[in-house]
């Protein structure tokens, strides 16, 4: 072939036109997404509650006895979500002193009406149903206002009229079939911040003997009210069905492809259970799609909790079809038609070089005395006679745990000649389950609590400051490593296993994190340990 200059040039002109194309959708390749995985928010993020403002989508989930409490989470597509703040983020909103790791901040509703915004939802074994409002989801976020004569959990808002109606679940004293429940309708007089006039039982579930009817969430759709709520309790048996009415008093009518979603006719060897819990939102292009709980399930078990999914829906009639032709929440499909808007990853490795905590960190119970600071790029924990099996706050912080296969590093200096005095890498489900990597006098030691047994499982001599620890999880499968460098890891202990912290035996609810932990063992203290940096990621 006789190529002459001219077909050099336009061959390399095509050539090079081609490389910017391939190169740019690249770049672009998350725009070009066309599917979503579920879940949207993976680890600890049970009871998903929704709305829309304009073009701006934010969600919540209940945090139990984690503080701070309620993350606000912001989405422009329904995928990409990132957390801007807490409902709960003042240590004198709450207190959570006492209660056990499932009790505390049940599932939470978001609302906006007329410029701001309102999460409401109950504090179980403290005060009962509160709500808090905002004109910024970020916070500030208002005190508690405490509705007294508000029974039960789980309180939504919705309003009609130009009036707010709280509607909430509540047990039935006179027990007709066991674990009966009701959902309630009452006015909230937002001036008067209490509820007024009547109070009526709108159902008591979709069938006869309907168990654990809760999570309500009522909604005006074309003049018609939709009445959604969760059946069965959150496990294996969880569902949402439909109820429908023409006013807003009711009757409620039982949506005759009742329930709309639940994944128990699948049975328990389903990789996604306990579907239910969920709220739903129309989008500025008319969509509409929900955001459930549901679990994931690996051999039996259930290391993440429960976690937020999100799939669509679309109204055939006045029936909620949710996802229409699957008929279940399945781990990938078509994303919402939205502006694919992901925001800036945020580093794995938290260096703490700057003022105050990542939003990522998180307490058990209220940190009344502020035990930590970021000092010349360390975090500083002092140790506090508390421990991590009491029912107070200990010098613990931790992040979520959301993979199913992650490491988790962090560089440690602590020096101390007290045998009381320990600190290191702590894994926390609850104040009995729960894995330690900790640094002493002289020896690093791994302890394990399983349903309040504490025992040592290995302990080695190090005689150095310094020390790296490592924890890595695998499915079920958990290991310890130390080292004087990341060079020179070693193991430390035997095999481990993540059902410690898995749903079951004790752990309920709430969910697992991984941290730093302090402590002086019931002895007052002047000692601090220095954590240069901690890292977790997926693996
Ligand atoms: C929540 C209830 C539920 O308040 O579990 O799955 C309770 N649903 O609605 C605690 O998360």
């Amino acid at each position: 072939m006789n190529l002459n200059k001219a077909h050099i040039f336009r061959i390399s002109l095509f050539l090079i036109i081609l490389f910017m194309i391939c190169s740019f959708s690249k770049m672009k390749g998350q725009e070009s997404l066309q599917n979503f995985q579920n879940p949207i928010l993976s680890g600890y993020h049970p009871d998903p509650s929704i709305c829309r403002v304009g073009n701006d989508y934010y969600l919540v989930n209940s945090t139990f006895i984690w503080y701070p409490g309620i993350p606000i989470y912001h989405s422009k597509d329904l995928v990409n979500w990132e957390q801007i703040g807490n409902g709960i983020h003042r240590t004198d909103q709450i207190n959570l002193d006492g209660l056990l790791d499932k009790q505390g901040i049940y599932a939470v509703t978001i609302r906006h009406n007329d410029g701001i915004f309102y999460l409401i939802t109950t504090c179980v074994n403290c005060d009962g149903n509160f709500y808090i409002t905002a004109t910024n989801p970020a916070g500030p976020w208002s005190d508690p206002i405490w509705l007294k004569d508000a029974p039960g959990i789980d309180p939504s808002l919705m309003w009609d009229d130009n009036k707010c109606y709280y509607t909430g679940h509540t047990w039935i004293d006179e027990q007709t079939w066991p674990t009966q429940c009701g959902i309630w309708l009452q006015e909230l007089d937002l001036k008067q911040k209490k509820l007024v006039g009547k109070r009526k039982i709108l159902t008591y579930g979709h069938a006869n003997n309907a168990s654990y009817t809760e999570g309500p969430h009522l909604y005006k759709i074309n003049d018609k009210y939709l009445l959604l709520l969760s059946e069965g309790g959150t496990g294996l048996f969880h569902s949402i069905t439909a109820h429908h009415s023409d006013s807003l008093w009711g009757p409620y009518i039982a949506d005759m492809i009742n329930p709309v979603l639940s994944h128990r006719q699948y049975g328990n060897k389903y990789p996604i259970q306990a579907i239910g819990h969920g709220d739903i939102v129309q989008t500025q292009n008319d969509e509409w799609w929900s955001v459930v709980l549901g679990k994931r399930v690996i051999n039996n078990q259930t290391t993440l909790a429960r976690e937020t999914f999100l799939t669509p829906l679309e109204f055939q009639g006045k029936t909620p079809i949710f996802n229409p032709e699957y008929g279940k929440v399945v781990l990938e499909q078509k994303r919402p038609n939205l502006p694919w808007t992901p925001f800036a990853p945020k580093p794995h490795k938290d260096e703490f070089d700057k003022e105050g905590l990542d939003l990522k960190w998180c307490f058990i119970r209220i940190p009344e005395e502020k035990f930590y600071e970021n000092k010349k790029g360390k975090l500083q924990i002092k140790l506090r006679p508390q421990t991590i099996d009491s029912l107070t706050n200990s010098s613990l912080i931790i992040q979520r745990i959301e993979h199913h296969q992650f490491s988790a590093t962090t560089k440690l200096s602590f020096k101390t000649n007290k045998e009381n005095e320990q600190a290191g890498m702590a894994i926390y489900r609850t104040a009995e389950n729960y894995y330690l990597l900790m640094k002493e006098e002289n020896s690093l030691v791994l302890i394990k609590s399983f349903k309040g047994i504490k025992e040592e499982i290995a302990r080695v001599r190090y005689e150095k400051n310094e020390v790296y620890f490592r924890a890595e999880g695998d499915n079920l499968d958990l290991s310890f490593s130390y080292g004087e460098s990341l060079e020179t890891m070693k193991g430390i202990g035997d095999a481990q296993s993540l059902i410690v912290i898995a749903d079951g035996n004790g752990n309920q609810f709430n969910g697992a994190g991984i941290g730093m932990y302090a402590t002086s063992n019931h002895k007052i203290s002047k000692a601090m340990a220095l954590f240069d940096w901690f890292e977790y990621k997926p693996k």
